[in-house]
């Protein structure tokens, strides 16, 4: 059976979850990744040899890179059903799912590690303050996006993107501070959590 190695805490393994769900596609998880299961082993290098989750493992096919265990299970068990057919839109949807990897989640870390998980280190109140700043810059794109489209980050269909910007955004809403308003964003979050799919990934206990 399909398996994903890596613990719910993060967001990398959620995105791989949720698809899962989405689809319907039947698999079990095991917890790897720090503090549950430390992946600085042979056994686990030997998969991936950056030590991180997820990993994706499927009839002896391994994977790793969140991005692209989405995109390999959309095409493989959802008949691309969670990319539009239209190369452009297709395009722009992937456009967000990289943004909210590479610009969106740069500046979470710092609140994260120092509001949530109080890891020692992580104390800095400038620092914090500058990370938020910096976090708050990142929502202000995201939410001029979300008060222009709608109810999906591209066209009129649910896609990979809305899954990695949902996420994205319940880093944001789940991390308590002092937000900036971001009204259409807090909207459309509120539209994902009608998905059935979706609730599981946006609780108070992966944050
Ligand atoms: N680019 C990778 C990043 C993966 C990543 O950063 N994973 C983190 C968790 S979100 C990790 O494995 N951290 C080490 C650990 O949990 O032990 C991806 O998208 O899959």
């Amino acid at each position: 059976m399909l398996k994903i190695l890596g613990r719910v805490t993060s967001i990398n393994v959620r995105k791989a979850l949720w698809v899962l769900d989405e689809l319907g596609i039947a698999h079990e998880r095991e917890d790897w990744g720090l503090p549950l299961r430390d992946p600085h082993v042979p056994e686990f290098l030997a998969l991936n040899p950056n030590a991180q989750v997820p990993v994706l493992i499927e009839d002896g096919f391994v994977l790793w890179e969140s991005i692209a265990i989405m995109g390999y299970l959309n095409q493989t068990h959802g008949g691309g059903a969670l990319l539009p057919a239209d190369p452009r839109e297709q395009a722009l949807a992937m456009q967000w799912v990289l943004w909210q990897n590479n610009d969106m989640g740069s500046h979470w870390g710092y609140p994260l590690r120092s509001i949530i998980r109080k890891e020692a280190g992580f104390d800095d109140a400038d620092k914090l303050a500058q990370q938020i700043a910096a976090w708050t810059d990142k929502m202000a794109i995201i939410e001029a996006h979300l008060a222009r489209s709608g109810p999906f980050v591209i066209g009129s269909a649910f896609s990979l993107a809305d899954i990695a910007i949902t996420l994205g955004l319940h880093r944001w809403f789940a991390i308590p501070f002092e937000h900036a308003p971001m009204p259409a964003a807090e909207a459309y979050y509120q539209g994902m959590l009608q998905r059935p799919a979706a609730k599981a990934w946006l609780t108070a206990q992966t944050p």
